[in-house]
């Protein structure tokens, strides 16, 4: 039986969204975020930088939320949640699903870090917010949802009509783009949220 390492809401619910999309059984782990069970021993022979998610499976652990949604996916081609290997919509698919961990995600991070995280939970302790550095992270997100909001103009999902694991990781960029009160200026990326929100997965993974 698969065992999904996660706490929501966090970027846990990628490899969620991605078991449930995909119908696979999985048992859940809660690692209690806030009472410090990710620093402790046995999390961290799992994930060894104490962070959700992780996912151990017939044959493997791995961690990294775009990774597991990735290798998921593919263990499934069935599902047709990616293209074919080798092929022009492939190319695409590896683009946005890598602009949501290397894009998407430091400059949210950046600004949740620096204008919403509550102190207390802030790492290392003793943090403090920093506004410019939050105002950086605003940058950097306003160029990125222009960006998105070009590629998705007049297409429903991230590679045209259907919808794919691109969309499981880069829909949470939004989700947390929501969350963060930073999706408002772009109407587009807003309109596509509410598209994915629609879908019974991404309830299941996001509003239970
Ligand atoms: N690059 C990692 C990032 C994982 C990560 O940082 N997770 C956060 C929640 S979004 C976490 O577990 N933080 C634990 C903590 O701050 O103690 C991934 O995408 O899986």
């Amino acid at each position: 039986m698969r065992i999904l390492y996660e706490w929501p809401p966090t970027r846990s619910q990628r490899a969620r969204w991605a078991l449930e999309e995909l119908g696979l059984d999985y048992e859940s782990h809660p690692v209690k975020l806030m009472e410090g069970e990710q620093n402790g021993a046995d999390y961290r022979a799992i994930h060894p930088l104490g962070v959700v998610p992780a996912l151990k499976a017939n044959g493997y652990t791995m961690f990294e939320s775009v990774a597991v949604v990735m290798q998921l996916i593919d263990e499934h081609p069935e599902k047709t949640l990616a293209p074919p290997p080798g092929s022009p919509e492939r190319a695409l698919y590896y683009q946005w699903c890598t602009f949501a961990c290397a894009e998407m995600d430091p400059a949210l991070m950046a600004y949740f870090d620096n204008a919403v995280r509550p102190l207390e939970a802030m790492r290392p302790p003793g943090r403090q917010h920093n506004a410019e550095f939050a105002d950086y992270g605003r940058r950097d997100f306003a160029l990125r949802a222009e960006a998105l909001s070009k590629a998705l103009r007049g297409r429903d999902y991230l590679l045209g009509p259907a919808f794919t694991g691109a969309d499981i990781l880069i829909g949470h960029s939004c989700f947390m783009a929501a969350h963060l009160e930073l999706i408002g200026d772009y109407p587009i990326l807003q309109a596509y949220h509410g598209r994915l929100k629609q879908r019974p997965a991404y309830q299941r993974s996001y509003e239970s």
